[in-house]
């Protein structure tokens, strides 16, 4: 097997992180958004900047260039600037340290928790549908210190299936696993607090899903990544004990321009995803 070589990403390529708002803020009338509601208690949000420039995140893949649908050991080593292992991190949602790999035509998306080593470092073992590009990005706070996103563009082996385009939607319906997701924006601006509704129905019966159950300890999670894969926002629910058939969500669109973004929610302990694809004005 190829030596594995290794990427190292310094704090630079640092994104944008921003929770949904939370706990005791739930109630207040989405009229009137808290100035920080956006933020939640992560104190990752857009408009500061984590001290991600003291971390460096290093992705090794065996090997460096994966084969498609095999498995494939990933390391993710933290260590500060002086090649130090970070070795404490905070607990977010029920993780260490979360995961998101997509393809750089966001067709394929994975939400994956590699498992905590000591000394910084975190494993999984995971694989790739096809050839061509994909974006690692973790998603951890290093103790006493803000959420940072670090990430990495790899690239898998064979050719590269023909990129799905990214088109925005008209109509931001879906049917997922017998689930029909139905999804309301409220101001739907760049720089401008967002409201994003989600509403679980029985796709067959139509009845509204009010047992869905929490997932990462929330009703539901929402990545979103820019149509380049540069704008990263991992929302959470505005109130994380709800069940259905409505959860919502608040976040703020960096810019203008295409954004993909996934729900995920659990029912009947299964986990669903739901894509949906909107253009954010300028
Ligand atoms: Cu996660």
């Amino acid at each position: 097997m190829k030596k594995a070589a290794i990427a190292t990403l310094l704090g630079t390529a640092l994104l944008l992180s921003a929770c949904g708002q939370q706990g005791k803020e739930a109630s207040a009338p989405k009229e009137a958004p808290k100035e920080e509601a956006g933020h939640g208690n992560h104190g990752g949000g857009a408009s500061e900047a984590p001290k991600s420039a003291e971390v460096v995140t290093t992705f090794k893949l065996t090997p460096e260039k994966p084969q498609t649908r095999s498995d494939t050991p990933l390391t993710i080593q933290i260590t500060d600037k002086n090649n130090k292992p970070v070795e404490n991190f905070d607990i977010t949602h029920e993780k260490k340290l979360h995961l998101i790999v997509v393809s750089k035509d966001l067709s394929f998306f994975n939400h994956i928790h590699p498992d905590y080593k000591g000394g910084g470092r975190f494993d999984i073992t995971t694989q790739f549908p096809g050839g061509g590009d994909y974006k690692l990005l973790a998603d951890f706070v290093p103790t006493g210190q803000g959420t940072m996103t670090q990430t990495q563009w790899i690239s898998v082996q064979g050719d590269a299936p023909a990129a799905a385009a990214i088109e925005p939607e008209s109509t931001l319906v879906k049917t997922v696993d017998g689930k029909e997701v139905t999804l309301a924006i409220d101001h739907l601006m760049a720089g401008m607090d967002a409201n994003l509704t989600f509403t679980i129905r029985d796709a067959a019966s139509k009845q509204p899903v009010t047992n869905l159950q929490p997932y990462l300890g929330a009703v539901g999670h929402v990545v979103i990544l820019s149509a380049d894969a540069e704008q990263y926002l991992h929302v959470h629910p505005m109130e994380e004990k709800a069940s259905g058939p409505d959860a919502k969500f608040m976040t703020k669109f960096p810019k203008s321009g295409v954004y993909k973004l996934w729900g995920q929610f659990q029912h009947e302990g299964k986990v669903f995803t739901v894509p949906f694809v909107v253009k954010v004005p300028a």
